[in-house]
């Protein structure tokens, strides 16, 4: 049932309860209790997994936005890091009759079908974090998350503007890439800007190897490029939770993390801002830039659920704002595409 239907319900159903106070039978409360209930607005929230910190807050964001309270009915399932999963989660939520389905898709690709299932029957989708490559745009009503890409090229500005100052030659960069789950818009998108950045700087860009946004496989990709290459001193981390994998299998091989590549340092830099640990790492200098990602898009899936609420056409794209972080002195800010970004003190 729509949203201000619902207003006006749980209105009348707290009127009529007060006016009849002590007197309703248990009978009668529990219609009032069943009205209520099906007054609410309900939302099929398909999740792709729980694979870091990032998707934790952002799981977070959504639950808490998503409450009785605020007047939704919020039906959550986590798709454990397999498109199947979520497909299948979709189709129960048509099968529920859900009023709107919210995903947050593990990969881009493999989503037109079920998409047409739920727009044959007449329920929204709007997606959240990810994108999804569709023939047909229509087949979600919007979308709200960051620029990946961007992100990236602000992380190899930031790159550039330091060796720079520190008076590195480009050849002399030895950049290796953890990437995040292969065919996710994150990882395409941080993936390209630094590609890019490495072909038009004249990078030495070594690998690029998946760490499928973990900690765990961070670790173990980072041991693997220490036995391939001996001269890496740029680790191009895709999220938060592979840094902190690298820099314990970076240490574990008897190396430095940190901002002097002169006296042999091995420089990592990351994207998210979520995991207190890359924070406090970004603080001690082990971490030296951080690109912010913002997890928190409960309440941006909300306005766009009310606007929808309301009849009318929210933006088809909704970007986020992000920051960059680093406590290295030596860049106080880059500029991409003609915008200039501060540097903050990680916080
Ligand atoms: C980005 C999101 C990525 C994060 C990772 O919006 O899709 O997935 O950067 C997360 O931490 O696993």
């Amino acid at each position: 049932m729509r949203k201000n239907i619902k207003k006006a319900m749980v209105l009348l159903l707290s009127l009529s309860f007060l006016a009849g106070c002590g007197s309703s039978t248990y009978k009668e409360e529990k219609t009032e209790e069943n009205t209520a209930e099906q007054s609410l607005v309900t939302v099929g929230f398909s999740q792709l997994g729980a694979e870091s910190d990032w998707r934790n807050t952002n799981t977070i964001s959504m639950q808490s936005t998503f409450t009785k309270e605020n007047g939704y009915n919020l039906i959550y399932k986590n798709g454990q890091q397999k498109q199947a999963n979520q497909i299948t989660a979709i189709r129960t939520f048509i099968q529920q009759g859900v009023d709107y389905i919210v995903l947050a898709p593990e990969t881009e690709n493999g989503w037109d079908t079920v998409l047409g299932e739920a727009r044959e029957a007449d329920i929204p989708v709007i997606l959240v974090d990810r994108r999804v490559n569709v023939s047909d745009k229509s087949l979600y009503s919007c979308w709200v998350g960051s620029d990946f890409e961007l992100e990236g090229k602000k992380m190899a500005a930031w790159i550039k503007a330091y060796t720079e100052k520190m008076g590195m030659e480009p050849e002399d960069i030895h950049v290796v890439n953890i990437q995040g789950t292969i065919g996710s818009t994150a990882q395409i998108g941080r993936t390209r800007a630094l590609a890019n950045a490495a072909r038009e700087n004249g990078w030495d860009l070594l690998a690029e190897v998946s760490g499928d946004f973990t900690e765990a496989k961070g670790r173990e990709v980072m041991a693997g490029l220490l036995k391939r290459f001996d001269n890496i001193n740029v680790v191009y981390c895709e999220n938060d939770n592979e840094a902190i994998g690298a820099i314990d299998a970076i240490e574990s091989a008897g190396k430095r993390v940190g901002t002097n590549i002169h006296r042999g340092d091995i420089m990592v830099v990351s994207f998210d801002g979520v995991n207190e640990d890359s924070i406090q790492f970004c603080k001690d200098g082990k971490i030296s830039c951080i690109a912010e990602c913002n997890p928190h898009h409960g309440p941006r899936v909300e306005a766009l659920i009310e606007a929808l609420e309301d009849g009318e056409t929210p933006e088809k794209f909704n970007y986020v704002d992000e920051r960059m972080f680093s406590s290295v002195k030596a860049v106080t800010s880059v500029t991409v595409d003609g915008t200039l970004y501060k540097i903050e003190e990680p916080e």
